[in-house]
């Protein structure tokens, strides 16, 4: 497909306004310009949003909020059954313009729109299963009930790697549960946002339903403060770095509102001795050169037994060696470019900091150039043999930069895994069950996410997705991550001719 019949076919122009009320776009403010890392072309621009905006946006949510937290759950889940409809109609084009806009491979692009279709359905699901408990009351002729309730407006707030499927994530959940939403794409990524937002404000139209439902606004941090500020919007789940997660949830805490933080990830991969090499190989690679290393849920370190260590170590860099990097949208191709040159400079600093330590480069890294690599975005993926407590093996660089290190036991294994401040993913690779079982335990893996003989990143919708530490601690997604998006109330009726009171308390007029 040409990118202009793509752009043509999710409504986009060369110029757009990035505030939105449903399909109603506005609002003036500094132009966005955005660039495709593939090519360094302009895929178009739009506009930021400013104060005036955001007051009209909110106010909008709040009179949508008004009519669609009694319209009945399952009603609201037909309409996002409509919406996961319309998103297979549009797969093929929002999954080329997120990889033409971000730089992932087509197949993950693909990939990313079928996340967004598959929490669809998980969400129609749910609108039939919104259950609270039925407890037994100490009194007599008393009922006790719990029930969720909607909470009101849903920011949302996230980053460029993943421009369409957080979103998703997010709003599928938030309207089910009767929320309505703003969301604050990443700036790197607009015109994935307005695609987003053009395709649910065609189905707010169609079915007559208040296009306050969903609503978008664009810019930098400081678009993103209006929300986390503003005691109207009742939870703000926010994806990004740690550093913007410890500013949003002191922000939000602040005033008492409710965050859901999906914040860096260092993620490992530990492989023991009797891990299958082929299954262990492509997971690794996958996980560590997969979006470029820009996911976070991303391989950053591989943890090897030392009777294997040689063995992997050779496999590993040979298996680099296959790694074909260029333009995203041909699927021969495994690795598309890093988002932007900033992103570039972070993983040339990261490499050369490493060196400065004396560590050994096993595959050296580098910007590529020449034809094809014009943007001066693509770069080599990297392997370094590292010690994990070393500085630049702490921090999480979005890039596909991958630490090898050995152990010898078990214990020093998961001790290495978990001694990082991020506590997103992690794996192990064996066939022995009291390894994987001790892994899992409660003395194993200190991650949101712990695998067994598969990669640290690719999860499925069905799971609640998220991580512990500097992580942030929120889930999003499947489980009973929806939970978050509502607020429970706790019910006790009673239908006796008396008032006993609770704990035996007497108390007679
Ligand atoms: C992210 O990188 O922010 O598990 C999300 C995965 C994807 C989601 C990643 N399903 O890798």
């Amino acid at each position: 497909m040409q990118i202009e019949n793509i752009l043509q076919s999710l409504g986009l122009n060369s110029e757009n306004q990035g505030t939105a009320v449903g399909g109603r776009f506005f609002g003036s403010g500094n132009k966005i310009h955005s660039f495709s890392p593939v090519d360094a072309k302009k895929i178009g621009s739009t506009s930021s949003t400013t104060q005036q905006d955001y007051e009209e946006v909110v106010n909008a949510a709040l009179e949508a909020f008004a009519v669609w937290r009694t319209t009945p759950a399952p009603v609201r889940g037909d309409m996002v059954r409509k919406f996961g409809d319309r998103l297979r109609e549009k797969k093929a084009a929002l999954g080329a313009l997120v990889s033409y806009e971000m730089g992932k491979s087509l197949q993950e692009g693909l990939g990313e729109v079928q996340e967004m279709i598959d929490i669809c359905e998980f969400a129609v699901g749910l609108s039939r299963q919104l259950y609270g408990l039925t407890m037994h009351s100490e009194r007599p002729s008393h009922r006790m009930y719990e029930q969720y309730h909607p909470l009101g407006i849903v920011g949302i707030i996230s980053a460029f790697n993943f421009p369409v499927a957080v979103w998703s994530w997010n709003t599928a959940l938030a309207w089910v549960c009767g929320d309505v939403c703003i969301w604050k794409g990443s700036e790197k990524t607009p015109m994935c946002s307005i695609a987003c937002q053009n395709i649910i404000a065609e189905i707010l139209q169609e079915e007559g339903l208040p296009a306050g439902i969903s609503c978008l606004i664009t810019g930098d941090y400081k678009v993103g403060e209006l929300m986390t500020k503003d005691h109207r919007v009742a939870l703000i789940s926010a994806t990004g770095s740690t550093r913007m997660g410890r500013i949003v949830g002191q922000t939000v805490a602040e005033r008492f509102g409710k965050t859901l933080l999906e914040l860096g990830g260092n993620n490992a991969m530990i492989i023991t001795p009797s891990a299958d090499m082929k299954v262990t190989l492509t997971a690794a690679v996958f996980g560590a050169v997969g979006t470029a290393g820009q996911r976070c849920t991303s391989t950053r370190r591989l943890i090897i037994h030392t009777s294997v260590y040689e063995k992997y170590k050779e496999a590993i860099v040979n298996a680099y060696k296959q790694v074909r990097i260029g333009n995203p949208l041909d699927e021969n191709n495994h690795m598309g470019p890093l988002i932007d040159k900033d992103a570039v400079s972070n993983y040339l600093q990261t490499i050369e900091e490493a060196k400065a330590a004396g560590n050994t480069i096993l595959v050296e890294g580098g910007v590529l150039e020449g034809a094809g690599y014009e943007s001066g975005c693509y770069v080599k993926p990297c392997i370094i043999e590292a010690q994990n407590h070393q500085a630049f093996v702490q921090k999480e660089t979005f890039a596909p930069i991958l630490y090898i290190m050995t152990y010898e036991s078990i214990d020093e294994a998961i001790e290495l895994q978990n001694g990082v401040p991020q506590g997103l993913s992690s794996t192990i690779m064996t066939n022995d069950l009291r390894e994987s079982e001790q892994f899992l335990s409660a003395a194993g893996s200190d991650c949101g996410i712990a695998n067994v003989n598969i990669g640290t990143s690719g999860a499925e919708i069905g799971g609640a997705f998220g991580g512990e530490k500097e992580t942030g601690g929120g889930r999003e997604s499947g489980s009973d991550a929806w939970k978050i998006y509502m607020r429970r109330q706790t019910n006790t009726i009673n239908y006796g001719r008396s008032v006993p009171l609770a704990q035996g308390i007497k108390f007679d007029l």
